[in-house]
């Protein structure tokens, strides 16, 4: 082998030999960054989601009084105009509803759909949970929440109802004075978020709080 042979060689192990420690470093990163990737998944854990709606929200001088969707965070009412929740976590939903009066609904939204088991369980409703037993006088019979995958489109106050463009990927009918909870996941996007009975001002009930944001409107954010 000629001097310059042996150098050649030299140089081709030499570049084996880094592109062999360059290969163990790069799997060694990706190695490490599985490792932290899977970690955070770890950490994702179930949400708690709670809804207020309350009745006695001054709207404007012409329209006065309407309902209105409030988040509860942090022991205060937020504005439910823009909702953050994480993408792909059980999100556990509570929704108190201080409204005692029912509003039109077209009957497709008196069904449950997009919770776990298309259920809600009405916790709080005084007809379904909470009644005198036959003869007592002054006792209060509190039964469990009941679940259930549709309610009465007579009895339903205000909806909590999600949608994808026109798709409908959540809706929860809300009877009057009752607390609902339920659990549902949201893949990562950008929804609207509306209730769907008639609850706001002007001859059809759509007007008012059912035309502004943060009142019976607003936008789901998942990520
Ligand atoms: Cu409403």
């Amino acid at each position: 082998m000629q001097k310059s042979e042996v150098l050649f060689a030299f140089g081709v192990i030499v570049i084996m030999v880094g592109a062999l420690f360059g290969g163990f470093m790069i799997s060694n990163l990706a190695i490490r960054n599985s490792g932290s990737g899977s970690s955070s998944t770890a950490a994702a854990q179930a949400y708690d989601l709670t809804l207020v709606i309350t009745t006695d929200n001054w709207f404007n001088n012409t329209i006065g009084y309407e309902p209105a969707f409030y988040v509860l965070q942090n022991n205060q009412l937020t504005s439910s105009a823009n909702i953050s929740l994480p993408a792909n976590v059980p999100i556990h939903i509570t929704i108190v509803n201080y409204d005692d009066g029912a509003a039109p609904v077209p009957a497709i939204f008196a069904n449950v759909s997009g919770t776990s088991g298309n259920v809600v369980f009405i916790a709080n409703d005084s007809t379904v949970n909470s009644s005198q037993p036959a003869g007592a006088s002054a006792a209060i019979n509190v039964v469990d929440p009941q679940p259930v995958s549709s309610v009465n489109d007579s009895n339903i106050a205000h909806t909590f109802t999600v949608q994808l463009g026109t798709a409908t990927v959540l809706n929860i009918p809300i009877e009057p004075s009752s607390v609902e909870t339920a659990t549902f996941t949201l893949a990562p996007g950008f929804y609207h978020w509306h209730c769907m009975a008639a609850c706001g001002s002007g001859a059809a009930g759509w007007g008012g709080a059912m035309q502004t944001p943060g009142w019976m409107a607003g936008v789901v954010y998942a990520s």
